[in-house]
């Protein structure tokens, strides 16, 4: 079951609560957990060296600058290669990069970010699978008071496409009342290492105004 939201100003999500059958997402988040090397990193936030309140991993060929941090190169496990190789049939672009998050439980969180990097191109098209204990996430308005809340079901699929990484932060608040992990995978398609630029005749609002 497939579900589009407009959120105005092209903006949009879909998403699909059944991408992924129930035994085959159990299986995935099992030997995802079991195989995945799970790190946990340090960030600078508001100037001081802090722990990621979640663990995670990553794998693609081109290196990602993201929150601050470059994820080197790392290979794809095979399933991970396996999922992203479904997505890019599926939406016709290619997935090379995926960061994985693992929720320990309702104490790990994501704060709200944009994935908005240059190296991904004027109007991304991001792809958020999720596994285990389900989680609400939440977008909210970058510059209006508006949010908006999406119950993460294991087996799931988001999909976040046009200006939604420039008009909308998203983030996955704590929840200290879960106890059962989940397991978040974001497939990007990067164009470029870091310092990549798309060119300007890729800027949407240009190609609008004709
Ligand atoms: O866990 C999620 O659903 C969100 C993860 C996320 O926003 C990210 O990795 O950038």
């Amino acid at each position: 079951m497939s579900e589009k939201i407009d959120l105005g100003q092209r903006a949009w999500l879909e998403y699909i609560i059944d991408w992924l059958p129930s035994a085959e997402a159990d299986n995935i988040l099992s030997v995802l957990s079991e195989e995945l090397t799970w790190v946990e990193r340090s960030i600078i936030a508001r100037g001081k060296v802090v722990q990621q309140p979640r663990l995670m991993a990553w794998a693609g060929e081109l290196p990602y600058l993201y929150s601050g941090q470059v994820l080197e190169p790392q290979p794809m496990h095979p399933l991970l290669n396996e999922l992203g190789e479904r997505l890019s049939d599926h939406y016709g672009i290619a997935f090379n990069h995926v960061v994985a998050n693992l929720y320990r439980d309702g104490r790990d969180r994501v704060g709200f970010h944009a994935d908005d990097e240059p190296e991904l191109g004027y109007e991304p098209l991001i792809a958020s699978l999720s596994l285990g204990v389900s989680r609400r996430f939440v977008l909210k308005h970058k510059y209006k008071s508006r949010r908006k809340n999406i119950n993460l079901k294991h087996g799931s699929l988001l999909m976040m496409g046009g200006a939604c990484q420039h008009r909308w932060y998203h983030g996955l608040p704590a929840n200290p009342a879960i106890v059962l992990p989940r397991i978040n995978l974001t497939y990007r398609s990067l164009r470029g290492a870091p310092g990549w630029r798309a060119p300007r005749e890729e800027d949407p609002r240009k190609r609008h105004r004709g």
